[in-house]
């Protein structure tokens, strides 16, 4: 299975484990850093971006690809839409169904109001579930909310919203302690106390996890909680316009069900977009961690309400997706497997940086590595080098792959490969929208009623994220857009249900001059042709 050239340079890995294990690189300078970033992480590559030409960024720079979305045609455009009689009504209407929306759900009900949840796919279908590594919160005597926004801060290259980043630590706490009694299985000692690692960029040891499954522990829980409630899910189910009143206010979503496609209308007092991210619409090219849903797609429609982003134009590439086997390319291996020690090592055996950089350090110095430094392996997918997983064992005792990274060992083992005797190779694959709809403290967007959370949100973390703290900001942002959403819907009344931004923005489109424009939000990814960065499969 393997190459020549794997096999002849994991003979270097093995010889030089002991001597590579005991060493401790050191950390890069603030400079290094800024150097290495302009040259090698894919937010520099200029030629990688588009100027948006209309809407509320008009003039700044995002993806390629997003602008093709953010400008593109509505779904609606020319399909004539009644809103006399909408099928659904609620107090407060929920799109999308992983863990920020859940979180959203649960608090929104328990506050009294009436909630639907609108997901494309199933409830739990979403990047939550396939988070691994843990969440992070500063809930130990040798720690504090301060020093988590410290680190957070810096590692986000203090672009982060003082306020939201405020909210995201202090609040943290409390998130782990209702997730407990929710019902997350943590990992604990024998005596009950979480048990927390580092990540790359803290300065203290803060990530709590279910193991290497921390996500899907945690979206199993919200799942249970918000069916249990009995909370309307209207699932295969897709926002493809938002609604407003007559005055600007959000006040529903035109939906498309997935398998029939028919046209439904949800009026609502207030809304919460929770879709999630964009890992599906693979920028640059790259392989991605996220999962099948995720198209940027509550971007698209917030943008053409009105809404402004903010930072869309940072994403974060998680150092480590499996780079071989190829059935596996883009597949996230959690950070996890550097925190609990394994090196990540070149062709030549060679250990060439500190594993716990923050995430655009490390995948910056991978591509370097792998690029213009030539110390990489070619793989099926193009480059990847070698993370030293048997280093683990080396440091914390035999046992220890199994116990507390078992999703790796089991991903791994099902080709053949032994992590806890063969490293595995690896290479960036795009796991995280850094940047989203720029909202205040409230959860509140541009557009009055319009409430976001989770991964769709831009400026928690500034323009670069530490591990743990999405799982964080999915629970914080999420619970206390359901508060703001039904606080909100108990003074708001539905008014004269409107699309009328929507002729505007197709307005807006022609005199831009954008010919061609792509249909959007795009929903599901296109692998037609074997392009993935291609097309849009629901025309
Ligand atoms: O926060 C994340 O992105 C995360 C926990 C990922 C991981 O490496 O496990």
């Amino acid at each position: 299975m393997y190459t020549d050239e794997m096999l002849e340079s994991m003979k270097k890995v093995a010889a030089n484990r002991n001597s590579n294990a005991a060493m401790e690189p050191r950390r890069m300078t603030a400079e290094e850093k800024d150097n290495l970033l302009a040259a090698f992480h894919p937010d520099y590559k200029k030629s990688e971006f588009a100027e948006l030409k209309m809407g509320p960024n008009k003039g700044e720079k995002v993806p390629i690809e997003l602008a093709s979305l953010l400008q593109g045609k509505s779904r609606i455009e020319n399909y004539p839409v009644d809103l006399s009689s909408p099928d659904y009504d609620a107090d407060v209407l929920i799109i999308g169904g992983g863990g920020a929306g859940s979180s959203a759900a649960i608090e929104a009900h328990g506050a009294g109001a009436k909630v639907v949840m609108v997901t494309k796919l199933r409830i739990g279908d979403a990047n939550t579930m396939m988070a691994e590594g843990g969440i992070q919160a500063a809930d130990k005597p040798n720690d504090s909310p301060a020093q988590h926004y410290l680190d957070a801060f810096g590692g986000g290259h203090f672009a982060a919203k003082p306020e939201l980043l405020k909210k995201l630590v202090t609040e943290a706490p409390d998130a782990i302690l209702w997730l407990n009694h929710l019902g997350v299985e943590f990992d604990k000692a024998p005596d009950g106390t979480m048990i927390t690692t580092h990540g790359g960029g803290t300065s203290r040891k803060r990530m709590h996890a279910a193991k290497d499954y921390s996500g899907a522990e945690i979206m199993r829980t919200l799942r249970d909680e918000v069916l249990n409630r009995g909370i309307p899910v209207i699932d295969f189910t897709a926002a493809i316009e938002l609604i407003l009143d007559e005055t600007g206010k959000a006040a529903g979503a035109v939906l498309l069900n997935m398998e029939t496609k028919e046209i439904k209308i949800a009026r609502a007092k207030t809304v919460v977009i929770a879709t999630g991210g964009a890992g599906r619409l693979h920028y640059q090219g790259f392989p991605t961690s996220n999962h099948y849903g995720a198209t940027a797609d509550g971007l698209v429609l917030a943008y053409r309400a009105g809404a402004k982003l903010l930072y869309p134009d940072t994403l974060q590439y998680h150092p480590t997706g499996a780079a071989f086997p190829e059935q596996i390319y883009g597949a996230l291996v959690t950070e996890k497997v550097r925190s609990l020690g394994a090196k990540l090592i070149n062709r030549d055996g060679e250990v060439f940086m500190h594993p716990l950089e923050t995430r655009d350090v490390s995948a910056a110095s991978i591509i370097r590595e792998c690029g213009e430094r030539n110390k990489g392996l070619t793989t099926p997918g193009g480059k990847g080098l070698w993370l030293d997983t048997p280093m683990i064992e080396l440091k914390n005792g035999e046992g220890t792959i199994e116990k507390r990274i078992p999703a790796m060992m089991r991903m791994f083992g099902k080709y053949g490969i032994d992590i806890r005797k063969e490293p595995i190779l690896v290479y960036p694959t795009l796991h995280y929208q850094n940047g989203g709809i720029d909202i205040s403290a409230d959860c509140m967007s541009a557009v009055p009623n319009l409430f976001v959370a989770g991964e769709a949100v831009g400026g928690i973390h500034g323009r670069n994220r530490l591990m743990g703290n999405s799982l964080l900001d999915i629970i914080v942002f999420g619970r206390s857009a359901g508060l703001s959403a039904a606080a909100a819907s108990k003074n708001a009344s539905t008014g004269k249900l409107s699309l009328e931004h929507v002729k505007r923005f197709a307005e807006e489109r022609k005199a831009a001059g954008i010919a061609d424009p792509e249909i959007s939000p795009r929903l599901l990814p296109s692998y037609s042709h074997g392009n993935p960065r291609a097309g849009n499969v629901l025309k």
